[in-house]
């Protein structure tokens, strides 16, 4: 005997064109052109604020960075869809998430001048800090959903890995602990097609990401346009109303239009036409062609927002620059108290005045 025991299919959402066209059958109705408005805006902050920090970093201002350009749909359209009680566990390049979620932009540069103490989130925003090992964010987000389900709670929590996140150990190891207890986890592949230099098609032959949903007996398993900010609202939206369901797998297809950090040179391993290629489906620019033919965004409103959001961020950076870290801080935070080794060099410091 043969028979057929499993089968999956993987649909692809895409609700608003390259041209800012929509979809209409595909739109939401709960979604108003007001709150479109309002992420156009978003991603337009998140795409400034990431022009300051590279342009900190390269004056010494700033420490390594990983730029965001190119991924503020899925960023931005993820984050406004979270209800104030969901929780979120980036990675190292969803500053864009922060900003939604209220991170005081002083902080952000804090954290940006290589203070852990801007890593240290306030417990309003509802998230983890920033993780740089690659999905070692993945089993503390499915540790916190396990913790949810068990209290009760009516919260989900949205978990950010990148395509090369995907190969790790970890990201299977959440998926299947969070698949095995239904936890109510939306995991978001942020797949802008490189990991540094490695590119989507060396990470995995499968055709899609999203499919490593498949063997941890995911239900709700959804490729989205990932330079759309609807289709991703809409699929993140929906994966949070059925968590208390079982866990979620979205990935979200877009592009790194940049470097992968401030220490990275992407023309030495990626040509220019492939750039170009992803320039023309510009996650933002879609949405102020939409905005404009709707009457409901022009040049005027375009330099005022402009101006306002530099305002915004300058005042946040001469904030963060006149923050002086306390020196004994790095005694403070490698272990939960200080051990009697690093006790006496404390001491030691102290005594000499080494640190002032
Ligand atoms: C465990 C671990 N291995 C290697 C690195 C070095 N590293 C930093 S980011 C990165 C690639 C990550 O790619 P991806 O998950 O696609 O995220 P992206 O940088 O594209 O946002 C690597 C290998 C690391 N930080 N942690
Ligand atoms: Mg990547």
């Amino acid at each position: 005997m043969i028979k057929k025991v499993f089968e999956g299919e993987i649909n692809y959402l895409q609700v608003m064109d390259e041209n800012g066209n929509i979809d209409k059958e595909l739109m939401p109705n709960y979604l108003d052109d007001k709150t479109i408005v309002e992420m156009y805006k978003n991603m337009s902050f998140a795409r400034a604020l990431d022009a300051k920090v590279l342009s900190l970093q390269r004056q010494g201002r700033a420490t390594t960075y990983a730029p965001l350009i190119g991924e503020e749909a899925t960023q931005i359209g993820s984050a406004m869809a979270m209800r104030k009680e969901d929780f979120f566990v980036p990675n190292f390049r969803q500053h864009g998430v922060y900003l939604v979620r209220g991170l005081p932009l002083e902080t952000f540069f804090v954290y940006w001048r290589g203070f852990e103490e801007g890593n240290a989130i306030p417990e309003n925003v509802n998230g983890l800090s920033v993780a740089v090992p690659v999905a070692t964010q993945m089993p503390h987000a499915a540790g916190i959903a396990y913790a949810f389900k068990y209290l009760k709670k009516d919260s989900a929590v949205i978990a950010y890995v990148g395509d090369g996140g995907t190969s790790e150990g970890e990201f299977y190891e959440a998926l299947n602990f969070s698949g095995v207890f239904q936890l109510p986890l939306v995991t978001i592949i942020e797949n802008n097609q490189w990991a540094i230099s490695v590119p989507r098609k060396m990470q995995s032959s499968a055709e899609t990401l999203a499919q490593k949903g498949f063997a941890a007996g995911f239900k709700n398993i959804l490729q989205v346009d990932g330079n759309d900010v609807i289709a991703v609202y809409k699929a993140t939206k929906e994966a949070i109303e059925k968590a208390s369901e079982g866990p979620s797998l979205i990935e979200c297809i877009t592009y790194r239009m940049s470097m992968h950090t401030t220490s990275d040179d992407p023309t030495r391993y990626r040509s220019e036409d492939e750039v170009k290629a992803w320039q023309a489906k510009d996650p933002i620019a879609r949405v102020r062609k939409y905005l404009v033919s709707k009457g409901l965004w022009n040049d005027d409103l375009e330099s005022k927002m402009a101006e306002e959001q530099k305002e915004k961020i300058d005042e946040a950076v001469e904030k963060a620059e006149k923050f002086v870290p306390d020196p004994k801080s790095i005694f403070e935070y490698v272990y939960s108290y200080i051990p009697p080794m690093l006790k006496e060099e404390l001491d030691e410091a102290e005594k000499a005045n080494f640190y002032m």
